[in-house]
């Protein structure tokens, strides 16, 4: 899969909530009432990315969750990350 432009990515970006695009990679931090709310949508993302074959790079400090967002095979943003930021949004929302 190709890396998309980065007028390409802008374009897309508006498309979601909460994201931003930097350093190659699209990303965004979402705060939880609590470690087991954040950890529950962790696992219900997982389940997702298993899916899709593509796979986030995170972190989570008790109600936070960083997400980042990238194709490492194509060394950029591609269609694929758009397509999990999507389904991210969605199980948030
Ligand atoms: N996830 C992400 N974010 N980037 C990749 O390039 C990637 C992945 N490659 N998940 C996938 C797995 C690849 O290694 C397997 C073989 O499909």
């Amino acid at each position: 899969m190709k890396a998309l432009s980065a007028s390409e990515i802008k374009k897309h970006i508006a498309t979601l909530d909460g994201w931003l695009y930097e350093e190659n990679a699209l990303h965004t931090s979402i705060e939880f009432r609590d470690f087991k709310d954040a950890f529950s949508l962790m696992t219900r993302i997982a389940f997702e990315a298993e899916k899709l074959e593509h796979h986030p790079d995170w972190s989570n400090v008790y109600n936070k969750v960083n997400i980042s967002l990238s194709t490492h095979d194509a060394g950029g943003v591609t269609e694929k990350d758009f397509q999990l930021a999507q389904i991210i949004d969605k199980l948030v929302s």
